[in-house]
Parts: C-alpha cells; sequence; structure tokens
C-alpha cells in the first residue's frame, strides 16, 4: 500500500491497509461466526467511527473504572517508565484517541529521548486525528500511523529508530481468547529488539458485581456499543438487523474469569446478509458472542508473557488494584515453544 504522505507537513506519514481486505475480513468473519450453532463475531468490529464514539463515551462512565485507574498508574510512573525504557520511539497498538497516551508522551518528552509516535489503529480516522493533533502538540515529533488490523499487520509496523517502547493500553489484549492471546503477544514480541519493552494494560479479577456494572451501565451507552455491531454489519455486508431486536448482555464468567458481552434475540426471527446472499436464523432468546474481556491475576500475566517469551520488569497498580500496567522485555532465555492451550 502506497503512503500516504502530506506534503504540507514532513512529520506525518500515514500508511493504510484496509481498502479491500478488512471488507474481506468482516464477511469471513461473518460466515464463519455467524453460520455456527453457537453465534460469535469478534470484538473488532465494534470500532467504526460511531463504535469509537461510544466507546469514548464508555471511558467517561462512572462504572467504568479501567480508563480512571490506568490513567492513574501512568500519572504515578510515568516518569520512571520513560527513565527505564530510554525510548526514542512509541509504537501503540489499538491506540484509539491515544487520550491516556498523552501522559506517556508527555514524560518521555519531557526526557529528551522521544523522536517518533507510531500509532496502529483499524479506525482509519482515529489515526489520521491523533497524528494530526499530536504533532502540533509535540513540536519535532513525528507520527508514523498505521491504519490497519493488528492481527494482520504488525509486519507493517516500521523497523524501529532506536529503543523502542511498544504500548497496549486499555486491557484490549483481554478480548483476545487465551490461545490467540498468547500467540499475539508471541507476535508482539518479535517487534522488540534487546533494549525495547513492553507497556500493557491489564483489567485484575475483582467483585463480579463491579465488573459486570462496568459493562452494563445505567446510562446503556454500552448496550448501544454492543448493538453497533450490528449496524457496521447493516452498512458494510447490507444486512437488515434490526438493533432494537436484540438485548445487551454483560455475564462475568467465574471459571474463565472474563466478561462475556452478548446480543440476545428478543424474538424469532431472520435477518438477511443481502452482500453473502446469507439467511441468519435467530431462535428466540438465542445469544451471540461480541466480546470477552479477561480479567487478570498477575500469575495469569506471567504465565502469558512467559509463553510469548517475555519477562515481567516491573508490575504497577493503582491503589485500589482494579488495574496493572505491567512492563515486560525479551526473556533472556526464551521459552521454547509457547503452550497455545495455557491456563486462560
Ligand atoms: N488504547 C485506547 C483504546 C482502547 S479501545 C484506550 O486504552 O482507551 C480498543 C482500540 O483498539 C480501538 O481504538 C479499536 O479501534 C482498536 N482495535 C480493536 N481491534 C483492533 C484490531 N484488530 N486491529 C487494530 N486496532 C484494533
Ligand atoms: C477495548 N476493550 C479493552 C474494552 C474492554 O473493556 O474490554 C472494550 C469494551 N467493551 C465494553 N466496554 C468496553
Amino acid at each position: 500500500m502506497e503512503p500516504i504522505a502530506n506534503p504540507a507537513d514532513p512529520t506525518i506519514r500515514i500508511d493504510s491497509h484496509l481498502d479491500g481486505a478488512q471488507g474481506r475480513s468482516l464477511a469471513d468473519d461473518v460466515l464463519d461466526g455467524l453460520t455456527r450453532p453457537f453465534k460469535e463475531l469478534p470484538p473488532k468490529h465494534f470500532y467504526d467511527a460511531r463504535g469509537a464514539e461510544l466507546f469514548d463515551q464508555i471511558c467517561e462512565l462512572p462504572e467504568y473504572y479501567p480508563t480512571r485507574a490506568e490513567r492513574a498508574i501512568l500519572q504515578e510512573s510515568a516518569a520512571e517508565l520513560a527513565a527505564l525504557t530510554g525510548a526514542a520511539e512509541l509504537v501503540e497498538l489499538g491506540s484509539g484517541t491515544a487520550a491516556k497516551t498523552r501522559v506517556l508522551l508527555d514524560a518521555l518528552h519531557e526526557a529528551g529521548t522521544l523522536r517518533r509516535y507510531v500509532p496502529v489503529d483499524v479506525t482509519e480516522s482515529m489515526v489520521r486525528e491523533c497524528a494530526q493533533t499530536l504533532t502540533e502538540e509535540y513540536p519535532g515529533l513525528r507520527v508514523h500511523g498505521v491504519i490497519g488490523d493488528f492481527e494482520r499487520h504488525l509486519d507493517q509496523v516500521p523497523d524501529a529508530t532506536g529503543p523502542r517502547l511498544v504500548a497496549f493500553l486499555g486491557g484490549t489484549i483481554g478480548n483476545f481468547p487465551p490461545g490467540s492471546r498468547r500467540r499475539f503477544l508471541r507476535e508482539i514480541a518479535g517487534l522488540l529488539g534487546p533494549d525495547d519493552h513492553l507497556l500493557m494494560g491489564t483489567d485484575l479479577v475483582k467483585d463480579p458485581d463491579v465488573l459486570e456494572a462496568a459493562y452494563d451501565d445505567a446510562q446503556g451507552v454500552t448496550a448501544e456499543f454492543n448493538r453497533n455491531v450490528l449496524r457496521v454489519l447493516n452498512r458494510e455486508l447490507d444486512a437488515n438487523f434490526d438493533p432494537e431486536d436484540f438485548d445487551h448482555i454483560a455475564r462475568f464468567d467465574p471459571e474463565h474469569e472474563w466478561i462475556e458481552m452478548r446480543l440476545r434475540a428478543r424474538r424469532e426471527h431472520t435477518t438477511h446478509v443481502r452482500a453473502l446472499d446469507l439467511p441468519v436464523r435467530f431462535a428466540a432468546g438465542e445469544e451471540l458472542r461480541t466480546e470477552i474481556s479477561a480479567k487478570f491475576t498477575p500469575e495469569r500475566l506471567r504465565g502469558d508473557l512467559s509463553a510469548a517469551g517475555l519477562e515481567l520488569v516491573r508490575w504497577l497498580t493503582d491503589p485500589d488494584e482494579l488495574f496493572a500496567l505491567s512492563l515486560s522485555r525479551v526473556a533472556d532465555t526464551p521459552t521454547a515453544v509457547a503452550s497455545s492451550n495455557g491456563s486462560g
């Protein structure tokens, strides 16, 4: 894919890897996920422009503590992280609006090491807007944005230009099921050289009532976010879902220690995904899983990191131990074979 250079601003470069392929990925995911007895769609399809906006609103909700807790940890430790990593570049996976990232960028800017920011996100408008605003906010900073699917386009992250910090914030790693979570961490490890670090946010196991409230807020914003995936299917694949035919469900699964979001059909009906010539029948009460959001313990995280050939350098939490940030690096003696059916 040709880089989209902005002649007016040589500090910005944006590469897009989504044309066509992203459409195919949605079609494949629908064909795969809506033709099974237990229907499921991957969460990356929530994030069109409207979905990204709803996610931003979620981050402000009184019930949704992860954003506030992660920001508090960053505020407390950004200077230490800057000193430990000496990062010349920050690569951020699933960067979104990069709101919390500014705390880190401030510290790296202050330390005088930061030269380049590389946001990677599937939402085009987010990458473009944040490239524009961050080059204005941080004089001298170059931004190389990558619009793409981090599960497919990590090889499009440009080569490192100095000590690199890869940030994967927000707890997004929890949206991967256990096997692919470890596989993905191993791919991230492939972006790291001996002087590089991974800074990852993980939500922690806690009272199920607190967790369920965070995913089923009183204002119904998360419910709208959940239903938004149906609007994406209507627009992108000419489907005829009525989002109001579905109830939003958010439940903590104590066995796996993850939250599941589902959409439950209020009545028996058949939807047509016209672009795929696919009728999809829902029984009354049938559920479609749209997201898992795994919650972590330090042991689970260590296991996942080690299976990916990474070792923990720092474990940082907020005073209430709601959320954790982990700094890790490639292990001195990498694990030979990563188990993909790990503890979950
Ligand atoms: N890092 C931000 C945003 C988290 S929301 C924060 O901590 O608040 C998850 C982000 O990941 C969204 O911006 C979404 O567009 C992006 N995302 C989700 N799946 C993705 C994928 N497969 N590839 C690239 N970006 C993805
Ligand atoms: C992006 N991700 C970490 C969020 C989460 O908490 O799993 C997405 C989200 N889903 C519902 N609310 C927020």
